[in-house]
């Protein structure tokens, strides 16, 4: 009751004028990832496109919500907006984890292509728990970081390996490595106290994580393109004004372009940041790339094995094309 009188007594105070919007908006990332540089600019819009009467602040690197909470704090309206790496969902289906399957989209386009495949089932998906995606970006494509050059997957063996979803998990087993689960702010004191010695991730983790002070070899595997998913609560969606509506859907479009651009660019400035700072940057020998490729297959058989019907004609529809 004090709370309605307080909140009628606000709107008479303002005469009619339009209450601001002030959504929070977390994400796992830290500010130096691109990603993160994205959601800003993209706050930035709808404040601009607004005239300041809907803000977004961004709260980054896991310091709102620890990255597996995010997803249901957007979901139980905690906060109306966010950010996260959309295979962590794998657990709820197995259409989340696509992205993150080797070898099954390696570049850019083929990641496009997978997310144009993924799309529908993973907007119906997440419409059941009442939420809606503004827009995905892809990471660049992901590599080896390790010391000493590693010829063949058996020199991966016995490592303890840094692991940012299941899918990297079951990736490292195959492989013989110890996974062990690390976000990516936490990736350089992991490192640091040994409590992993090796990792796959895009140059950008890469380089933000200053890897050259743990690890010598950076090998090109580029052995898939993952996404990060922005997603709104769909009933705060709803309730907002039709013209904060409008504000939000052109400022994720712009996002979702110039986010690919970014992480287009950041890939070949991130290794040479590597490079500039020692570290040995390398193509994968022969050898290790069947080894690498016959892990990815025998997950993709495992993949098939599990998915749901859903998952199963996402795969078929990205095949089919
Ligand atoms: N960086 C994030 C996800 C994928 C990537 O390139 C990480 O390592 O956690």
């Amino acid at each position: 009751m004090l709370k309605f009188a307080a909140t009628f007594a606000l709107g008479i105070g303002l005469s009619g004028a339009a209450l601001a919007e002030v959504w929070d908006m977390p994400t796992p990332y830290g500010d130096s990832t691109f990603h993160t540089a994205n959601i800003r600019q993209f706050a930035a819009d709808v404040a601009q496109a607004t005239g300041g009467e809907f803000e977004i602040e961004v709260h980054s690197a896991g310091s709102l919500f620890p990255h597996g909470e995010i997803k249901n704090a957007v979901r139980s309206r905690q906060v109306n907006i966010g950010e996260f790496f959309l295979s962590t969902l794998s657990n709820e289906d197995l259409a989340f984890g696509m992205d993150s399957q080797p070898f099954l989209a390696t570049s850019y386009d083929e990641a496009a292509r997978l997310w144009d495949a993924q799309k529908p089932v993973i907007e119906e998906l997440l419409a059941e728990q009442g939420l809606m995606p503004l827009f995905t970006v892809a990471w660049p494509a992901q590599g080896l970081y390790t010391n000493g050059e590693i010829p063949n997957v058996d020199a991966l063996a016995g490592l303890r390996f840094r692991a940012y979803n299941a899918a990297l998990e079951e990736f490292a087993t195959l492989a013989k490595a110890a996974p062990v689960q690390v976000e990516a702010p936490d990736i350089p004191q992991a490192f640091a106290t040994g409590q992993v010695q090796a990792m796959i991730t895009s140059p950008s983790t890469g380089a933000n994580s200053t890897a050259w002070d743990f690890v010598t070899h950076y090998t090109a595997i580029d052995a898939w393109v993952p996404k990060n998913i922005v997603v709104v609560n769909k009933r705060a969606f709803d309730g907002l004004d039709p013209k904060f509506q409008a504000a939000l859907l052109a400022a994720a479009e712009t996002a979702q372009t110039r986010g690919w651009e970014m992480s287009k660019a950041e890939t070949a400035e991130k290794i040479k940041v590597m490079a500039d700072n020692g570290m040995v940057i390398v193509d994968p020998s022969p050898e290790l790339v069947e080894g690498l490729q016959a892990i990815g297959a025998q997950m993709l058989e495992n993949w098939k094995a599990n998915a749901s019907d859903k998952a199963l004609s996402v795969l078929e529809a990205y095949q089919a094309q």
